[in-house]
Parts: structure tokens; C-alpha cells; sequence
């Protein structure tokens, strides 16, 4: 099929979903275009990449981004005989998307697919200048999904759409690290002291003062490794505050995340809200168990006491006793990460959840266009 894939380039986890997926798709044999103003961080060159230019029009107080992406949404649905265009956060892609269908005459209109990814509708749909143009979106797409059943409820929750919500699941596939864990470590300065991992955005949900209290309650000797794009400066005051100048370590825009997912002992994520949360599961491919606030689609991802340990949002006390408990017994942190691995593979491999996208365009292809026709662009 002909695949058109709409999503934020930078670092975060429905980008970096949307191009992993798309390299899947190509090594299914699909033809995958990426439409987006940036190329996807971690693009393989083989994926045809299409980017939208701003313009500075001069007229404008604010650049808009919506108006012409629909216009290359439209172009390269033309061009490339698009099937399916899917796109992956709401805002504004399900918006241009549906645009971009609406210039097009019926026979090349690609069937939209939405994926939600979490904050485009638990946090922008319940923006009174967001929650109505997310939701009409979601009515016009002709599939939709959601990474979590959590994120499935919020949103009829949040929007109650008109239309049914499809759950598929995050997956990744781990690429094998380039360093070693002994040379990633003895980069990092950390010896006999246990190495615990933080990897994120640093938005104000991740709650970072609340990591950083954590560590600073746990005794056993460790590091805080802090991987973000950016923006780490606001909370080194808290460093200080807390004695833990030579125990946060913070490294922006890695790429390779893979080697410090190998090296780390633990990953601790104190997020306020998750709808699935794409950094556990990179550590749990590296049987790397997660210390993790329980919070929307994170239980689905782990199960407490058996692949990682959960505690209650905000509560510093439980989370630092669910570090130390791991700490304090590596036998037992093995065993969780062992089981995280295997959990991975088995619920949130490409093979588990390729195929039900897969699936899903087939649906929509063979089901045919508001007209009646079926699409004729059909390759594998
Ligand atoms: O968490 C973020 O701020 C980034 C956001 C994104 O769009 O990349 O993450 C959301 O999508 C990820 C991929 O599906 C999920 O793993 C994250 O849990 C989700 N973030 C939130 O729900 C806060």
C-alpha cells in the first residue's frame, strides 16, 4: 500500500512511534511517505520525506502550520497515489488531514487514519479553543485509535465523539547499543553506585521536582541519569537544594538511547499522566524495570510487583521505597527486568502491532471510499 504518515519530528514518543512505524511498514514492502516541517529524528534514509514550508508571511502574527500541510497532505496524496494517510497526534494533523481529503476529488481521497497519542486530547481536548475542532477531527477520520485504553476512556470521556476508538498498543524495537555497558558507565563516572534513569521531555506533567526528591531520599549509593531534548537549567537550583550536585547527570538530545537504557540499573518516571509512556517500555526491551507513578495507560504497560513497581503520583516517600527495594536486592531487580523483557516481546514487539495497523489500513481500503469505489493504488 501507499502510506502517507503525518508526525511531530522532534523527540518524543509519538514521533518516534510514527517513524518506527513507518520503517516496519517499508520493511513489509508498503511505500512510506513522511509529510512533516522537520525530518523525523530517527528517519531511516530510505523513507521518501516530504516537508512542509512555513511561510513568514509578513501579515501574520502567528506562523501557521495547518494550512499548508494540508496543502502537501493534498499534494502528495495526488502524487503518490496515497491509500491511507495516518496521522499520529490530533493536533493539528487530524485537522489538516481532513482538509487536505476535502480538496481532493473522491478517487484520490486517502483513507485517514488518527492515532491519539495522550496529551492532544487529555490535555488540548479539554481546551475550550482545541476540545471542538479535535473532536469534529475524530468524527471525520475514517479510523481511530488510541495507544491505551486509558487514553480510549479520557477521550470519550473528555470529547464523547461519535465514533468508536480502536486501542493498539505502542511497540519498539530496540536497536543493539554501540558501547558497551562498562564503557557507558565508566563515561558516566559511575562505578560500584547503581545507575538510575530518567528519560523524557521534561514537561511541567512529568513532575522532575518530584524525581529529584525521590533520589534524594533513596540511601543506597546511585546516580540520576537524566536524558532530555533540552531545558534541564530550571531545575539545577533543586539540585543544589537537595545535595545532589554529584549525583544528577544530564545529557540533551541523545539519540542513542539505547546504550543508557543497557547501562541503566533502573528507569524512575514520576509523570502526573502517562497514556502509555514509550520511555518504559524502551527499558523494558533492555530488561531495565521501571519505578513508575501509576498513572493512566502505565498499568497496562506494567504489571506491579511483577515487571516494575508502581506507587501513587506525587508520593516521594513510596517511590523512593520502591527504588530501594530494588536497590537493595538485585536478585529481585533482575527477575523484574527479566520479566519486562519478556513482556515487551510478547504484548509490544513490531510483529504484535504492525500487523493490527496493517490490518486496519486493509479494512479501509477494501471497505471502500464514501463512494463506493475501492482503492485502486493497491502495491503489496
Ligand atoms: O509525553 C509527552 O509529553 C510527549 C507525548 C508525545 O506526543 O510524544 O507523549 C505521549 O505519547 C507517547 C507515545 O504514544 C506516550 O508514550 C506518552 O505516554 C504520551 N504522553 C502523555 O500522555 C503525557
Amino acid at each position: 500500500m501507499n502510506v502517507g504518515i503525518t508526525c511531530y519530528p522532534t523527540i518524543g514518543g509519538s514521533g518516534i512511534l510514527a517513524t518506527s512505524l513507518g520503517e516496519e511498514l517499508a520493511n513489509r514492502g508498503h511505500q512510506v511517505h513522511i509529510i512533516s516541517y522537520e525530518r523525523p529524528v530517527r528517519l531511516r534514509p530510505d523513507l521518501h520525506f516530504h516537508p512542509v514550508a512555513i511561510s513568514g508571511y509578513e501579515l501574520f502574527k502567528y506562523p501557521d502550520y495547518t494550512l499548508p500541510l494540508s496543502v502537501k497532505m493534498a499534494e502528495v496524496s495526488e502524487a503518490e497515489h496515497l491509500d491511507v494517510l495516518h496521522v499520529h497526534y490530533a493536533v493539528p494533523h487530524a485537522t489538516a488531514a481532513i482538509l487536505a481529503r476535502s480538496m481532493l476529488p473522491p478517487a484520490l481521497q486517502p483513507r485517514i487514519i488518527t492515532t491519539l497519542h495522550g496529551t492532544d486530547t487529555t490535555l488540548l481536548g479539554q481546551d475550550a479553543g482545541y476540545g471542538p475542532a479535535i473532536r469534529h477531527a475524530i468524527e471525520c477520520s475514517d479510523a481511530v485509535t488510541a495507544v491505551s485504553h486509558f487514553l480510549r476512556r479520557e477521550t470519550q470521556r473528555l470529547l464523547a465523539p461519535a465514533h468508536p476508538i480502536e486501542v493498539i498498543y505502542n511497540f519498539y524495537v530496540p536497536r543493539p547499543p554501540l558501547r558497551s555497558r562498562d564503557a557507558v558507565r565508566r563515561e558516566l563516572g559511575v562505578h560500584h553506585e547503581a545507575l538510575l534513569l530518567h528519560a523524557s521531555n521534561l514537561r511541567p506533567l512529568k513532575r522532575i521536582d518530584v524525581l529529584l526528591e525521590t533520589v534524594a531520599r533513596v540511601r543506597p549509593p546511585c546516580k540520576l541519569l537524566v536524558l532530555a531534548g533540552e531545558g534541564f537549567e530550571p531545575y539545577q537550583a533543586a539540585v543544589h537544594r537537595l545535595g545532589l550536585d554529584s549525583r544528577v547527570l544530564v545529557r540533551h538530545g541523545i539519540h542513542a538511547v539505547e546504550e543508557y537504557l543497557n547501562a541503566a540499573d533502573l528507569l524512575l518516571m514520576t509523570s502526573d499522566s502517562e497514556s502509555f509512556c514509550l520511555s518504559i517500555l524502551e527499558a523494558m526491551w533492555f530488561a531495565c524495570p521501571a519505578v513508575s507513578t501509576s498513572v493512566g495507560g502505565v498499568p497496562e504497560v506494567v504489571e506491579h510487583g511483577v515487571s516494575g513497581l508502581l506507587a501513587p503520583a506525587g508520593d516521594v516517600v513510596a517511590l523512593s521505597r520502591a527504588v530501594e527495594s530494588l536497590l537493595e536486592d538485585p536478585p529481585r531487580r533482575q527477575a523484574l527486568g527479566e520479566a519486562a523483557r519478556e513482556r515487551a516481546r510478547q504484548f509490544f514487539s513490531a510483529d504484535a502491532i504492525v500487523s493490527q495497523y496493517e490490518a486496519l489500513y486493509r479494512r479501509l481500503v477494501t471497505e471502500g471510499r464514501p463512494d463506493g469505489r475501492i482503492s485502486v493504488h493497491q502495491t503489496p
